[in-house]
């Protein structure tokens, strides 16, 4: 069979544009379809690097300004893994020149950014997804089976932490390859829209949609030297984050995300409790649900490990991969995540989150900046 060609046109080459290449390589060989993903271009501002990237990934070809990758009539889909404050723009033109897109999460830098997508996506009428890759960790998408399926019950609370400890050392610069992420500039926003995105994404995914919020944050180290500007400059990120809230099925929600939680690298964790059953996921042990089931017999009741490695339908993704019981990575995940949107492209059901689902994250998290800013309980805006 003759396949459709998907040919990638990737901007940046950091951390995510490794993880999404990666992704992009892996997706023929273990999740098979009509679509062959072809690493067409490569994009950044470095020549130097942007070459060496194109080489290591294998990348037909460089470009050093974005509006000439997205005018290529031979790019179909536009990969964006820049810094936030770039999203809008690039999408907006990827949407003019038609393009399919997959941007980095969070999806831009506010939800009024974040509506200008939506619309620019929804009248080109070009595919669009969201890279909150979370949501394809097998068993984090067996939590969303199991949620689905009624077999909680009535929900009373939903819990999330995603704790790192990489910016304590109070002499690391902002700004610049790599420290984007400390830039305000750059990133929009600390901790919020880098970690308790990801958090918030899960949690609509599986508990729906949150009402209102109350948040404190915390900007630790106020000054740090600006790798941009060459001078010490105020850091205008948060540190740290924590909020309350209220989803619309009456269950309540508790966050927490900081970069200065000694000891903590990547610690991603969610539980939800319902009248029937509790679910909790740690990154740190990506394969297992730890599941607490109130129907099992009363002497045998507690809660259970389940190793989400079974390759039958009932542990998602996982018959695509190995023999039962052998694990799979992180990087699984955009893998997973590329086959989904591939599939989307097949059967004509957009796979989720589409810039219009993550629009909704972007409200919680301008809600909960809101919130810090007033010292009062905000409401979510509904679009
Ligand atoms: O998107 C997030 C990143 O910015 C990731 O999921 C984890 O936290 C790993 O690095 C940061």
């Amino acid at each position: 069979m003759l396949k459709k060609q998907l040919r990638v046109g990737m901007i940046g080459y950091g951390f995510m544009g490794r993880a999404h290449s990666n992704a992009y390589k892996q997706v023929g060989q273990f999740f098979p379809s009509q679509h062959e993903v072809l690493l067409k271009a490569a994009c950044a501002r470095n020549e130097a690097e942007v070459k060496k990237f194109a080489a290591q990934w294998g990348y037909e070809s460089t470009e050093t300004d974005w509006r000439k990758l997205v005018a290529r009539p031979d790019i179909d889909v536009i990969d964006i893994c820049t810094p936030n404050n770039m999203h809008k723009e690039i999408a907006l033109a990827a949407a003019a020149h038609k393009k399919a897109i997959l941007c980095e999460k969070p999806l831009a830098m506010n939800t009024a950014e974040g509506r200008e997508m939506v619309a620019a996506v929804e009248a080109a009428g070009v595919p669009n997804m969201v890279w909150y890759n979370y949501r394809r960790i097998p068993a984090v998408t067996l939590a969303k089976k199991l949620i689905d399926e009624g077999r909680l019950g009535r929900i009373f609370h939903y819990r999330a932490k995603f704790l790192q400890d990489w910016t304590i050392k109070a002499d690391l610069p902002q700004g610049g390859q790599g420290l984007w992420r400390l830039d305000v500039a750059a990133a929009g926003s600390g901790v919020s829209g880098d970690l308790l995105a990801h958090c918030i994404d899960t949690s609509l995914w599986l508990n729906g949609r949150l009402d209102s919020v109350c948040a404190m944050t915390e900007t630790f180290v106020k000054e740090r030297l600006h790798n941009l500007t060459g001078k010490v400059e105020k850091v205008g990120i948060d540190d740290a984050c924590t909020f309350m809230g209220r989803y619309a099925n009456g269950s309540l929600a508790n966050f927490e995300s900081t970069r200065y939680a000694r000891g903590h690298k990547a610690a991603y964790t969610f539980e939800i409790n319902g009248e029937n059953m509790s679910l909790f996921w740690d990154l740190h042990d990506l394969h297992r649900l730890q599941v607490f089931d109130y129907k099992d017999e009363g002497k045998i009741r507690g809660w259970k490990s389940v190793h989400v490695t079974d390759n039958s339908p009932d542990h998602p993704y996982m018959a695509n991969w190995w023999v039962p019981g052998l694990a799979i990575g992180y990087d699984a995940s955009f893998t997973h995540q590329v086959a989904d949107f591939i599939q989307g492209l097949e059967t004509g059901t957009p796979a989720a989150p589409t810039f219009r689902d993550a629009l909704e994250t972007q409200a919680v998290l301008d809600a909960v900046l809101e919130s810090a800013r007033s010292e009062k309980w905000v409401t979510v805006a509904k679009d």
